[in-house]
């Protein structure tokens, strides 16, 4: 068993200063095509959202920031929002566009050859950009859900020049401390084609934009058996992996809990980020959550998750280099093998408790969380009104 004392101080560092940011969306109610089920004391508005997730980082101590969709985040008074997530500790973190609910983009957004179409989602990301001057958010997050159908049906190539443009624009109206995540998707909900279905579409975007452009991945929108730490890796060379999206999937864009479908492969993502040292708060690169508690109960599951990654990023930091760069030199395969998998399989729940009350937390968050009341409050008081959802 390994205990905290067995970490280096620049192991300790790294899991102390870990954060991972929490997508408000995960706070409402979601579902699928087939049905959106409701929940009690779900919440009704942005700021009944932020006051969830600011009990997940009361109880962990790892999410001190929360992730807004526009508009399905917006608010009267975005300094108003700013303020009161301030009071209670947490922060707004970056703002998510959304082109993907509005009748006018059946065709396309950004990439719409209707110039008006395009124009008015041109225009939907300056105004997310102002609503980034309101909350202090440093990152724009662009998912399109353009693509097509069918073979024939518009010209991939057009619209690949019309994206780069409209980007462009947007691009041109961001602070010069403000930056643009793109993020890709290999499908859905258009199945031909889509527009920016990979990270090397994304990243080839994000090079002729600039600096200040870089890629999100999203673990669920690959296909299946995809390398995903291979892409973490050739992110983190181009300099350009801004962010994470984390969820896990079975079968498509599932956004189920991190880590509950593989978390080996989870380990071996972490593993990536830990080797390039972009780990450290200063990195660049933010870790995120996007996932919808369909099931399960929002706020616990959202506890599970950032403890997920945590407990992934411990046995990452637990490999022993040294030894694995030997095996590796020597091309002892198992030799290299069994190193990584003892790092794996190692038992860091011990140790994360222990450096949870050396913080001043409880050593069991998701036990702490259930035991505070907080559930049966907010059935009981948020009675009545419109429960948030993806459509509100
Ligand atoms: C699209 O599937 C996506 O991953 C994008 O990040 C959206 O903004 C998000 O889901 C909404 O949950
Ligand atoms: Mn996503």
């Amino acid at each position: 068993m390994v205990a905290l004392s067995d970490l280096t101080a620049e192991q300790r560092r790294l899991l102390n200063e870990q954060t991972i940011e929490v997508p408000s969306w995960a706070y409402g109610n979601s579902g699928t095509r087939f049905k959106v089920f409701s929940t009690p004391g779900t919440p009704r508005d942005p700021f009944e959202k932020i006051a969830d997730a600011a009990q997940v980082h009361k109880y962990t101590g790892l999410a001190p920031r929360v992730s807004l969709h526009i508009p399905w985040d917006k608010v009267d008074d975005f300094t108003k929002l700013r303020q009161y997530a301030e009071e209670l500790g947490v922060q707004l973190g970056t703002i998510n566009s959304n082109v993907f609910q509005d009748n006018d983009y059946k065709f396309g957004s950004l990439t719409n050859t209707d110039e008006k179409i395009r124009a008015k989602a041109i225009a939907h990301h300056v105004e997310c950009i102002d609503v980034m001057r309101a909350t202090g958010s440093k990152t724009l997050k662009i998912w399109l859900p353009d693509g097509t159908n069918y073979p024939g049906q518009d010209s991939m190539r057009v619209r690949q020049d019309l994206l780069a443009d409209s980007l462009a624009q947007i691009y041109k109206e961001l602070d010069d401390d403000q930056q643009l995540l793109l993020e890709y998707k290999f499908f859905e909900p258009y199945f031909y084609t889509t527009d920016v279905p990979d990270w090397g579409t994304s990243l080839a975007h994000c090079l002729a934009l600039g600096e200040r452009a870089v890629v999100c991945l999203d673990t669920g929108h690959h296909a299946p058996n995809t390398n995903i730490e291979f892409i973490v890796m050739q992110l983190l060379r181009a300099g350009r992996l801004g962010a994470f999206d984390f969820n896990s999937r079975f079968y498509a864009d599932d956004d189920l809990i991190v880590g509950a479908a593989d978390p080996f492969q989870l380990f071996r993502i972490m593993r990536e980020i830990v080797t390039a040292n972009a780990l450290d708060k200063d990195s660049g690169v933010n870790f995120m959550l996007d996932q919808c508690h369909n099931l399960e109960e929002k706020i616990p599951g959202q506890i599970r998750s950032v403890i997920n990654v945590q407990e992934a990023t411990a046995k990452a930091l637990l490999v022993d280099e040294d030894a694995l760069k030997k095996a590796q030199l020597e091309h002892d395969v198992i030799a290299a093998n069994d190193i990584l998998m003892d790092a794996f399989w190692t038992d860091v729940r011990p140790l994360l408790c222990e450096l949870r009350e050396e913080k001043g937390l409880e050593a069991e968050p998701l036990a702490a969380f259930n035991a505070s009341g907080y559930l049966a409050k907010i059935a009981e008081e948020r009675v009545g009104g419109q429960q948030a959802s993806w459509g509100a």
